[in-house]
């Protein structure tokens, strides 16, 4: 192959690897004032479409998160298969956080108490005392990281449910959320990444 060809087919490549896609839903997840239950957008949904590819990775991040009292909350997230992954449950103390911004992924730590702005992996603090998400949201047991989605097609409907699990004190999510995909290594992109070794050893 000649070597321009090669570095076409490269960069190709490379846009596939790199190719992290987001998708965002900004409407307001909230209570209408009330201080418990289900959230007003029970599930938040969020689609997504024309991705040509299997998913590596996946991040979530919540935006403008404010609440009265952390560890009422319990978020779950489904994916497009019915994959599950319980985001956040009964962190981040008895304490009042305003406009924090949550990322989650795996290999970060535990959601502080209270929240601060960062990343952080799913955390569910009380896992020994059952959660509950009304229907629709799928029966659990639900999965603790994000590679329960590692593989899966991320075509389709995302859905977020939020739940806030005590009596007094409320919150919202005043962005709504966004998903970020990272897609799967490709045949192309990995046959692309052995140009780029040819490229290098023919200099
Ligand atoms: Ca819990
Ligand atoms: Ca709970
Ligand atoms: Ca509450």
């Amino acid at each position: 192959m000649r070597k321009t060809a090669l570095v076409s087919c490269l960069v190709l490549g490379l846009a596939t690897v790199a190719g992290a896609q987001t998708f965002s839903n900004p409407a307001m997840i909230d209570w209408a004032g009330e201080t418990a239950g289900a959230a007003v957008l029970y599930p938040s949904e969020i689609e997504v479409s024309g991705l040509a590819y299997s998913i590596e990775s996946v991040t979530v991040t919540l935006f403008g998160l404010s609440h009265t009292w952390c560890n009422d909350l319990d978020i779950l997230l489904v994916g497009p298969t019915g994959a599950s992954v319980l985001l956040l449950s009964d962190a981040g103390g008895g304490n009042e956080v305003v406009d924090i911004n949550l990322t989650f992924a795996d290999g970060y730590p535990e959601v502080p108490s209270p929240f601060v702005s960062g990343t952080y992996c799913p955390t569910d603090v009380e896992a020994y005392y059952p959660d509950e998400f009304p229907a629709p949201a799928p029966v659990g047991p639900w999965d603790s990281e994000m590679a329960a989605f590692t593989g899966t097609d991320p075509n389709g409907t995302w859905s977020l449910y939020v739940y806030d699990d005590v009596g007094q004190d409320t919150g919202a999510i005043a962005g709504g959320w966004s998903i970020t995909v990272v897609p799967e290594p490709t045949v192309l992109s990995l046959l692309s990444l052995s140009g780029l070794a040819l490229v290098r050893r023919r200099r």
